[in-house]
């Protein structure tokens, strides 16, 4: 019944994440996935909002231009920016595998491989992690741009689609993380 355009990913509360898509004219919901602390997730509560995207205008503005490419496969980041300096970035996140996937942002405070297994299997508690935006799911095929404003310190990208083709399971449990360090 629907396919993934992309979007900004979460962001921690009084953060801005930035992206720009190419959406054809149709009919379209924004909603929020996050999960309240009822366990029940926002657009359950009000966070969803339909949108029409109407015919083009003639003239169309050109793609961003990207500093780096993201690429997203089945099931990993098979490429990253190789300039991850603190600052404002430009990335196209490419979709280039077969299953829908997104590029999931976080700012890490404890090491990356202890934040990759709790998000396979999450504790109660608070996550040694901040969500700082990123770009939200695309079907295969699919290109999107984001700026990601990047600080010094550990960061990692994650994608939590379920795989239809692994009994539903996150693709972060099936390898999709990729930590990196912004100096
Ligand atoms: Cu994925």
């Amino acid at each position: 019944m629907v396919s993934f355009q992309g979007g900004p990913a979460p962001i921690v509360a009084g953060k801005s994440a930035e992206v720009v898509l190419n959406l054809p004219q149709g009919q379209y919901v924004m909603l929020c996935f996050v999960p309240a602390p009822d366990g029940l997730p926002h657009l359950a509560k009000g966070m969803i909002k339909p949108v029409t995207v109407t015919a083009a205008a003639a003239s169309q503005p050109a793609p961003p231009k990207a500093e780096g490419n993201v690429e997203l496969n089945d099931f990993a980041f098979t490429a990253i920016p190789s300039n991850t300096s603190a600052g404002k970035h430009t990335w196209a996140v490419m979709n280039k595998g077969k299953e829908i996937h997104e590029m999931g942002m976080l700012k890490l405070s404890a090491p990356a491989a202890q934040v990759q297994q709790i998000l396979s299997a999450p504790p109660p508690g608070p996550p040694p992690f901040m969500d700082a935006g990123g770009f939200q799911a695309i079907m295969p095929g699919m290109t999107g741009w984001t700026t990601v404003e990047l600080e010094k310190g550990a960061y990692a990208l994650v994608c939590f689609v379920p795989s239809p083709a692994n009994q539903g399971k996150p693709h972060v449990a099936l390898g999709m993380f990729r930590s990196f360090t912004v100096k």
